[in-house]
């Protein structure tokens, strides 16, 4: 019997953590995975690839800038993927609030080059745009779905509701199989330091191992809907199997408040949070959202999702990774 050719992917911020599980998800199922990487991160492997450096080996990477055009339609075109997966984007909702330009003008303009590439260089090929739980801002819902109404409260959600409506519009005006996954927020031993959860289990894992004693937090009573982000990469695969296109909430149904978070994270180690937490205003954000909370029953019924890793068991995973990391003073892969 012939070999069947694999599937192609190409996955846009594969170095990230969402990129870098996809790519593992996709390497299982036998896809031949394609990446875009900036330049920077070819010329500093170390520190900018360390998530995918386990399975390098078996991707294909190619530099392409998200800002230019050309560059994203060639590729795509010698490419000739069967599956796009769009996550790159300035992800960092703070950044956005002190520099809005760079976040829309990447964020805005790096989808619709990337759906038009698709559209003009590999018009067969199924996209996926992750979209945001950030969309819906000021809610009127609790729990939100997909026909709650958006009100976003960031540049950052301004623009992922933009590439939102610019996806929807590459699936309605030009046919393009293009799907949208609301993720709710979505945490993982390699989340970037920023993050209030990699912030929280970096420094409860310092604070145990005695290298430093303080945590300076922001708004402790922020609810999220945090879930792993293994599990919802499997979600966006799932998306892109369907033979029709769709939007889709991916959440866990459940929140927690920060505080809720720090205190299951040191309870861990043993040690007690209000002895290290210290509230530094100057993280807090100008307009913070209300309670951010998913349903996705659509998700559940329709793709056969399910959430398999709860909240417990994330924030055990991510004070552990960081435990074993710091004790290896191994502080450039923990970056
Ligand atoms: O971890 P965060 O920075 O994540 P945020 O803003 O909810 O956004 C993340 O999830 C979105 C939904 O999936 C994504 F679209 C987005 O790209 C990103 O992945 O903040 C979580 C909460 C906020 O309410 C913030 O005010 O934690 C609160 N917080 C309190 N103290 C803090 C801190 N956040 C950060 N980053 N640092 C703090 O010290």
């Amino acid at each position: 019997m012939p070999k069947k050719t694999p599937k192609k992917a190409l996955i846009t911020g594969i170095t990230g953590q969402d990129g870098s599980y996809l790519a593992e998800w996709l390497v299982e199922q036998g896809y031949e995975v394609h990446g875009f990487v900036r330049r920077v991160a070819i010329e500093d492997p170390d520190t900018r690839m360390h998530r995918i450096r386990h399975i390098a080996d078996r991707l294909h990477l190619h530099t392409a800038s998200l800002g230019s055009y050309p560059s994203l339609y060639k590729t795509i075109h010698r490419i000739q993927p069967d599956e796009c997966y769009h996550l790159a984007a300035e992800s960092f909702v703070s950044y956005s609030f002190e520099d809005e330009f760079t976040t829309i003008n990447t964020n805005v303009n790096g989808v619709h080059y990337m759906l038009s590439s698709v559209l003009e260089g590999a018009p067969d090929c199924r996209f996926y745009f992750a979209a945001s739980s950030e969309i819906f801002g000021r809610v009127t819902q609790v729990p939100q779905d997909e026909t709650t109404p958006f009100h976003p409260r960031s540049a950052y959600g301004i623009s992922k509701s933009a590439g939102y409506e610019m996806t929807r519009n590459y699936r309605e005006a030009y046919g393009l199989h293009a799907s949208c996954g609301i993720l709710y927020n979505h945490e993982s031993p390699r989340r970037g330091m920023e993050f209030v959860t990699r912030k929280i289990s970096s420094h409860v894992a310092r604070i145990k191992l005695g290298q430093i004693d303080t945590l300076q937090l922001g708004n402790l009573h922020a609810h999220r809907d945090w879930g792993h982000a293994s599990d919802y990469v499997r979600a966006m695969w799932l998306m892109l199997q369907q033979d029709t296109p769709d939007d889709y909430v991916i959440a866990t149904g459940q929140t927690h408040t920060v505080q809720a978070f720090c205190e299951t994270a040191f309870d861990h180690v043993g040690l007690d949070w209000r002895e290290h937490v210290k509230i530094d205003s100057r993280f807090y954000r100008p307009a913070e959202e209300h309670v951010l909370r998913g349903d996705a029953s659509k998700a559940k019924r329709v793709l056969g999702w399910e959430q398999r890793i709860g909240f417990d068991e994330l924030v055990r995973e991510m004070v552990e990774a960081d435990l074993k990391r710091y004790s290896r003073h191994d502080v450039a892969a923990a970056v």
